[in-house]
């Protein structure tokens, strides 16, 4: 199987290839069910909004509004294309313990820990997410690397990101008061990041033009918010 056969099954069903890397034993990837190593992984995700909210939308599971939609659709479109593929998926929702995603996916393409603690690209800014894993147990050769690209934080002196937050849920010393966010996102107060995504986010001056679309953003942060609430956190 090429790698361009399994890109066009992604993006033909609204995902986007998010690169390839080949695992070494410091990444903690698994090895496949079946038992053979697992010698490469493709990371796949989406990048704003775009053809992935307009295929899920199209799905039975957000028509039918069963619980944890995108999950359920990632992994009822994603584990067939793995399977043709001859491998299997990992999803970043498996756990807890999870799957350290965020690393594996800064080894497959130029991304970086921003101050907020998602990860950034100089190209889509923090407005992307990974959604799934293909675990293969060949060795796919590897596209011509692109050329060095460091993080957008490094020269970004005024990092608005970390100014911007009414509750001051980013901060050095706390890391992520994830919380504090929740409480905010859920008051009246907090209408703007329930409706357009985070603001912390939004203040980011990279990749503006991927920013969500309102009803995506609205999607995971009533996602994030009622998970809280149903674990009885906030
Ligand atoms: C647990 C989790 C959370 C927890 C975090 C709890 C905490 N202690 O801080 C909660 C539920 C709060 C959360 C929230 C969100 N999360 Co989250 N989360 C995860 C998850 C499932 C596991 C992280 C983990 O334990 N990794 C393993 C350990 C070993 O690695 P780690 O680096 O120590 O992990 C830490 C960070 O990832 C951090 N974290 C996770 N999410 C977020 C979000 C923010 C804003 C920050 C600062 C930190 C943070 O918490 C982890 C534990 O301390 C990952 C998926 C994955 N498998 O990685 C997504 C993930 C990290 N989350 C993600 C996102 C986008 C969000 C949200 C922004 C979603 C939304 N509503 O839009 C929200 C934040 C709300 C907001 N301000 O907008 C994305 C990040 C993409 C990126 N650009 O880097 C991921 C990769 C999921 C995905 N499908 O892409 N999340």
């Amino acid at each position: 199987m090429k790698l361009d056969d399994i890109t066009d099954d992604l993006s033909n069903s609204g995902f986007v290839f998010r690169g390839i890397f080949h695992p070494g034993p410091e990444d903690q990837v698994p090895d496949l069910s079946s038992g053979q190593s697992t010698l490469s992984v493709i990371m796949v995700g989406n990048i704003g909004s775009g053809d992935f909210w307009d295929s899920f939308k199209r799905s039975d599971e957000f028509l039918d509004a069963v619980s944890d939609p995108m999950d359920n659709w990632t992994k009822r479109t994603v584990g067939p294309i793995a399977a043709k593929a001859g491998g299997e998926a990992l999803f970043p929702s498996d756990g807890p313990p999870y799957h350290p995603f965020q690393k594996w996916a800064s080894r497959a393409e130029a991304l970086f820990s921003s101050p907020i603690g998602l990860f950034i690209s100089s190209d889509w800014g923090t407005w992307h997410a990974l959604r799934a894993a293909i675990l293969l147990p060949e060795a796919i050769e590897l596209p011509a690397p692109k050329s060095e690209v460091s993080s957008p934080c490094l020269s970004c002196e005024d990092q608005p990101c970390l100014k911007i937050c009414p509750v001051d849920a980013f901060g050095e010393e706390h890391g992520y008061d994830y919380l504090a966010c929740a409480d905010h996102v859920a008051s009246k107060a907090g209408t703007s990041c329930a409706t357009k995504g985070c603001l912390a986010r939004r203040a980011c001056p990279v990749g503006q033009q991927h920013t969500l679309r309102s009803e995506h953003a609205t999607f995971h942060m009533s996602a994030f918010i009622n998970e809280r609430k149903r674990m009885g956190e906030i």
